[in-house]
């Protein structure tokens, strides 16, 4: 009897010493010292501030800790002035950022000197692409945390936990706005028994500051209001709209606005009524103006017919410069194709200088390997909002021409398309956490390295708690850094340029089998399919070489970047290689940088992407020591399986490109640059 109770209790030891599903994300932190929190303000939001620093304090026990709402004209909108012994800010929900802010320099180790920390957006949102039967759109970590179909749409306490976790975790890095539904948006979403759920979760989110938005059908007023039409500049559609904005903000009065996907990929849109994106946008936007709501709208447009559809997004907007009412912000993916591993960022940013432009950019791992491969993004994101569009001179980079350094614009926003789903870990693979986290980061300070966000994420995510340090052998803290921080942190910032190594190097993109873009599919072009969803269309690989010819002798789509970027894309010596095939269509003998011909080298990127990911497995082979078993174990099975998707990637390319080149593979190349 004794010794089962003792076998008992030792199984359960083990079980929660290991029982680190990733739930709690990088809010790990439980209580560890007292502290004396001195607030004098009373709200929802401000109680959360106070109950995380007793939770979380790691500072000086029993030390005094003071929140203060003070006017001070350094702080901008939630923006908070942090000290070592308190927090103010303008806003509660200031202060409440200030809170998580402290807490993770405590737990990481960061210096707590006196400073303003302003956020480089207004608006940081992540873009759901939730279904309301439940699945999402792209999505990889399970189902919806908001819908679950239209005979569940009775909220439930189990509901309210999670997404109070949701918004906990969202706010903890800045987010402040959830578009709750797929911009492939159903009209359902507006009708009265939709937004009382709707209701429901923005009342949860609403303490911690987060905004609630709804994507729309644009013929939402046919389809559910029984009008004849949904023709933007019919009075009886503008009526519905406002009708409909009035509901919506009876029942939620701080609600965000709308996110518009139209006349793109099926979806209606004022164009079928022969009416302009500005008219479908300004009429909407114009039924939540009294309310101060806004209307994100796409730009992620292409026809059938276009000859580069790199081009059309610029090609139909840039006339409508001007012409959108002012809450209506133009919503521009980074790239201008979709989401690629790797693009040059889309022509509008900079471009469009009478409309306030966002970037929208995209968590989910849709084109990098979904919830399989490990890819941190932010080095992805660091590139795009650091390069530089020339559009007010050099400097104008996409991060000062969209957060209103450099433009001046009523409203200031970035999206990111959400990894969320009801995945235990929320996110699929424990390091697509990272892509969530990293997000917000970039949101709150698109001026952060990728770097400094891998170095604090790894900290909070995975560096023993003082707690687990005395159940587990110490672990002394220079090891950690050595044997642990180190490695991974250069695993993480390797892992984007070794995705783009091993399935699309040298400025290839799109080669991606069709409809899951998951695996390689060069060769994928049956009969009767578009031209512009199939593969050969962007490689264009024949016996003559490979590339897209961008140039001015090819579709010209270097023409919609401001010099001196249209003439250094356009010139193959000055193109920078890592766009080469994007802008240039090569022969296969090319001589590039290196020396190499373009297919050896091309060859060499491929092999590489397959040793970088090699050289992963052996590093989270040697953190085994000091990480939990089943975090071990999930990443160590999904690298196997991401070794050898990129082993398949790099076979199919090359065996289906050889066919053209009608080249050797090398084997063991050097590639001297
Ligand atoms: O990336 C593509 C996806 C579609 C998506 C679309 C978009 C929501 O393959 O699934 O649809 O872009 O961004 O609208």
């Amino acid at each position: 009897m004794k010794v089962t109770f003792t076998l008992l209790i030792f199984l359960f030891a083990a079980l929660t010493l290991n029982a680190e599903n990733g739930h709690d994300l990088w809010l790990r932190a439980k209580h560890t010292a007292p502290v004396n929190v001195v607030c004098s303000g009373k709200s929802p939001t401000l109680e959360i501030a106070k109950q995380e620093l007793h939770q979380g304090w790691q500072g000086k026990a029993n030390a005094t800790f003071v929140l203060k709402k003070k006017h001070d004209k350094l702080i901008k909108g939630d923006g908070y002035r942090l000290s070592p012994g308190g927090i103010e800010a303008n806003t509660d929900l200031g202060l409440l950022y200030g809170v998580y802010d402290l807490l993770r320099r405590q737990q990481t180790g960061e210096p707590i000197t006196e400073q303003v920390e302003n956020p480089s957006y207004e608006r940081r949102i992540l873009d759901h692409w939730d279904n309301l039967d439940g699945t999402i759109e792209r999505g990889y970590a399970g189902r919806s945390i908001f819908w679950h179909g239209k005979d569940s749409l009775a909220v439930t306490e189990k509901d309210k936990k999670l997404w109070q976790e949701y918004a906990r975790a969202d706010a903890s890095i800045g987010i402040n706005g959830a578009v709750l539904d797929n911009v492939n948006a159903s009209p359902l979403v507006l009708t009265t028994e939709y937004l009382k759920r709707v209701r429901a979760i923005a009342e949860v989110l609403r303490p911690y500051g987060i905004k609630t938005y709804l994507s729309v059908n644009f013929a939402s007023p046919s389809v559910i209001g029984g009008l004849k039409t949904s023709d933007p500049l019919d009075p009886q559609v503008k009526e519905w709209w406002k009708n409909k904005a009035k509901e919506i903000y009876k029942l939620i009065p701080d609600f965000g606005g709308f996110l518009v996907k139209a006349n793109s990929e099926g979806q209606p849109g004022p164009q079928n009524f022969g009416r302009t994106h500005a008219d479908g946008a300004n009429t909407i936007a114009d039924a939540v103006k009294p309310y101060g709501g806004i209307v994100m709208w796409r730009a992620f447009v292409y026809s059938a017919n276009d000859e580069d559809r790199a081009k059309q997004a610029y090609d139909e907007f840039m006339p409508l410069d001007g012409k959108f009412h002012d809450n209506v912000i133009v919503q521009v993916k980074n790239g201008p194709v979709d989401f690629q591993p790797r693009e040059p960022f889309s022509p509008l940013f900079g471009a469009m200088k009478k409309t306030p432009v966002m970037p929208e950019l995209q968590v989910t791992q849709e084109y990098l390997g979904q919830a399989v491969h490990l890819v941190f993004l932010a080095p992805m994101w660091e590139e795009f909002l650091k390069s530089d569009t020339y559009q007010e001179g050099k400097g104008s980079t996409v991060a000062r021409c969209t957060d209103g350094s450099i433009f001046q614009q009523t409203h200031t926003a970035i999206a990111g398309v959400a990894n969320v789903g009801l995945d235990t870990n929320w996110c699929g693979h424990p390091f697509a956490q990272a892509n969530w986290y990293a997000f917000g980061r970039l949101a709150w300070n698109n001026q952060l390295s990728s770097d400094q966000i891998a170095d604090e994420w790894v900290k909070l995510t995975f560096k023993p708690t003082p707690a687990e340090d005395r159940t587990h052998s110490t672990v002394l803290p220079i090891v950690w850094n050595i044997n642990f921080l180190k490695p991974v942190k250069r695993m993480m910032l390797e892992s984007r340029e070794a995705a783009v190594n091993y399935m699309m190097p040298l400025g290839l993109h799109h080669i991606f089998a069709p409809e899951n873009h998951y695996g390689p599919g060069p060769w994928w072009a049956p009969k009767g399919v578009r031209k512009d969803w199939t593969p050969p269309y962007y490689h264009q690989a024949d016996t003559l070489g490979i590339g897209f010819d961008r140039t001015e002798n090819g579709s010209n789509a270097v023409s919609q970047y401001h010099e001196p970027l249209r003439s250094l894309f356009n010139d193959v010596n000055t193109c920078p290689e890592i766009y080469l095939l994007w802008f240039h269509h090569l022969p296969w003998n090319y001589q590039t940088q290196s020396g190499l011909t373009l297919w050896d080298d091309l060859c060499y990127h491929y092999q590489e992407g397959l040793d970088q990911v090699r050289s992963f497995q052996k590093t989270w082979d040697k953190a085994k020591p000091y990480v939990d078993k089943e975090r071990f174990s999930v990443v160590q099975k999904k690298l196997r399986k991401q070794c050898i998707n990129a082993q398949v990637w790099k076979d199919a390319c090359l065996l289906y490109f050889q066919q053209f080149s009608r080249m050797p593979i090398p084997y063991n190349i050097e590639r001297p640059v």
